[in-house]
């Protein structure tokens, strides 16, 4: 048998040369060409920048003999989703002045531009980098935006946890000088324009930075919005006596698939230890240099965590993170998730002011005939100038706002034709879907285009069957990769080839069960019927009190397919 260690992926000598993310990208923005070469494209990701192209153009194009429409995708990184009312206003200039005009709101709680010209990419993350957000390490093989429940409260819980959220961006971040470089310092002269930067060392990562992605999030047991099963790495409060003791630690969630690749698998995370918000931060650094050192280095398929946790076991993988923390780490308390609130609606603060959560399909803030998405959230923004907080499903709470300002609020969003979250249907608001395409460049299907007009086809069916109340998730995505974390949803459709979907059912909306394959390669026009089918099989054969994906996970695939064949349609 050779000894000899497995070669490592290409993106392992991209980074080993890039000088701390340096490469060549300085030289390569001066250039005259509208894209960027195949190793910067790598090293962009780590500044938070993704080199795309408008694939309804491509078609075209090429027929014209032309190249692709390049444009960049360029995400931040916003802890927990916290921005204030001037942040939010300033991404939506840019989204209006140097994207395509509309923006994103991403299931990790943060914000995308898409359609950023590489001639303007500079100047667009300097300008986020004046309104005191960042970029850096929103994505790459770093760790990504930390995740944290939005509800704004006056209790010590959930300001523990946004001091936990906080800690772990500083102490997690990249320290690299070359974001400094190369977007907050005048090309001419070199003159830094933005302070930053430290010196060239990675203490936490290295000059090869992690195999791959790596994800963190903090919950609470009674409301999981933030799918802490789905983190490579979760922190789920242990609460006495209304106070923060101590967090259990979760290690090894995931949800990026291959099908055609039998060794990768979403995966739910598992419970590792317990340890004290004191020592949350460096159990955090543990865990990542176990994967930092361990982690597969030679093939990015199965390079997540989650695979080194499934390989050693749990416990094997516990006690490399306490080597690394150098002290053993007590057992996890018995807490586990048991609740969702998705903050929607209006939500009492407990300090006389009230958080309004808005329903935002899919995320994207747009402003057409029909709605004007944008042009609510700037005059919500001047108006009440508070802080803002974006939900892991693609919505936004409105916080801080006087209970005599209540009425003017709802107002302001009715007079932009944008339906309250009163308006809106629970199949909706419990939806969600990925960017897919046209900028996706690994979408197959259509995703956040297409479900809309899938929801429209539920809701009456759904009401027939006294179903419109039920609270179940509905999450698409354009590709297996997972972006709007199917795999733990009570149903989803993720798309397996062109126009056609992969049904999954029987996850649930706590996020602490897997979903299982119920139909493959469904036509887009056929998943409408396929779901009023197995909705109306639940209101035909369900226990008291249980939900869709309870359900279905207790029947199971063959009994539910039956079930559903037989259900009457309504
Ligand atoms: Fe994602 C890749 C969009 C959350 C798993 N994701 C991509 C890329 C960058 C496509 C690419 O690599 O070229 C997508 C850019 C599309 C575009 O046009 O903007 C993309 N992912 C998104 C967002 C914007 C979806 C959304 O509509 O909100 C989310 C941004 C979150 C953020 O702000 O950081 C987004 N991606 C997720 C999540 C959910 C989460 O993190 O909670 C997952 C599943 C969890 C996980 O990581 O396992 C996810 N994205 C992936 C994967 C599969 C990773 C894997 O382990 O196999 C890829 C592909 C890859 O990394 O190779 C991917
Ligand atoms: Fe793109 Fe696939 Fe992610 Fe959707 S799930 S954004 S199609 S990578």
């Amino acid at each position: 048998m050779s000894t000899e260690a497995p070669k490592l992926s290409p993106v392992e000598k991209i980074k080993e040369e890039s000088q701390f993310l340096k490469g060549t990208i300085d030289t390569e923005m001066a250039a005259d060409s509208d894209h960027f070469g195949k190793s910067d494209i790598q090293l962009l990701k780590f500044h938070g920048t993704y080199q795309q192209d408008d694939r309804d153009k491509r078609l075209e194009l090429k027929k014209a003999g032309g190249g692709k429409a390049y444009a960049m995708m360029v995400r931040c990184r916003i802890p927990g989703g916290r921005i204030t009312s001037e942040q939010m206003l300033a991404q939506l200039d840019l989204c209006d002045e140097l994207g395509d005009s509309t923006m994103k709101i991403t299931t990790r709680q943060t914000l995308q531009l898409h359609g950023v010209l590489k001639k303007d990419l500079r100047a667009t993350i300097h300008r986020i980098n004046e309104i005191q957000l960042s970029t850096l390490a929103a994505c790459g093989d770093v760790n990504r935006n930390v995740m944290c429940c939005p509800a704004k409260r006056a209790d010590g819980v959930h300001q523990a946890m946004v001091q936990l959220t906080d800690e772990l961006v500083t102490a997690l971040a990249p320290q690299t000088p070359a974001y400094h470089e190369l977007w907050l310092t005048d090309p001419e002269t070199g003159e830094k324009t933005l302070e930053g930067g430290g010196p060239i060392v990675e203490p936490l990562y290295g000059p090869t930075y992690l195999p791959r992605k790596f994800k963190v999030g903090i919950a609470l047991p009674e409301d999981n919005c933030i799918d802490i099963y789905t983190q490579d790495l979760g922190f789920l409060a242990v609460v006495r006596d209304g106070a923060i003791i101590g967090y259990n630690v979760l290690v090894g969630g995931g949800m990026g698939v291959t099908p055609a690749l039998k060794r990768t698998y979403p995966a739910l995370a598992k419970r590792m230890a317990f340890c004290t918000p004191e020592q949350a931060v460096e159990v955090s650094k543990a865990v990542i240099k176990v994967q930092r050192d361990h982690g597969n280095r030679a093939d990015r398929k199965v390079a997540r965590m989650k695979y080194l946790v499934d390989e050693w076991g749990v416990e094997k993988f516990r006690r490399a993170v306490e080597e690394q923390f150098g002290q053993p780490l007590a057992d996890c308390e018995p807490d586990d998730v048991t609740g969702f609130d998705d903050h929607m609606g209006w939500q009492d603060q407990g300090d006389g002011k009230w958080s309004y959560g808005l329903n935002i399909e899919n995320g994207r803030l747009y402003d057409n005939d029909k709605r004007q998405l944008k042009a609510m959230m700037r005059e919500v923004c001047r108006t009440f100038g508070t802080e803002l907080r974006m939900t892991g499903h693609q919505s936004i709470i409105v916080t801080d706002v006087d209970p005599a300002d209540k009425d003017k609020l709802i107002e302001i969003i009715k007079r932009h034709n944008v339906p309250t979250t009163e308006e809106t249907s629970t199949v909706r608001r419990w939806s969600m879907a990925c960017v897919a395409l046209p900028t996706c460049g690994l979408a197959i299907t259509e995703s956040e285009r297409r479900l809309p007009s899938l929801i429209d086809d539920l809701e009456q069916p759904l009401a027939k069957l006294g179903l419109d109340k039920e609270r179940f998730t509905i999450r698409v995505t354009g590709c297996p990769n997972g972006c709007a974390r199917p795999y733990n949803a009570d149903l989803a459709l993720v798309g397996k080839a062109k126009d056609k979907y992969t049904l999954f059912a029987g996850g649930g909306w706590l996020g602490n069960r897997l979903a299982y394959l119920y139909k493959d390669l469904v036509p887009s026009d056929q998943i409408a019927g396929e779901i009023v089918a197995i909705a109306s099989a639940y209101k035909a054969n369900r226990n008291d009190g249980e939900s869709l994906g309870d359900f279905c996970a207790r029947v199971g695939q063959e009994d539910l397919t039956v079930m559903a064949a037989a259900a009457p349609t309504p």
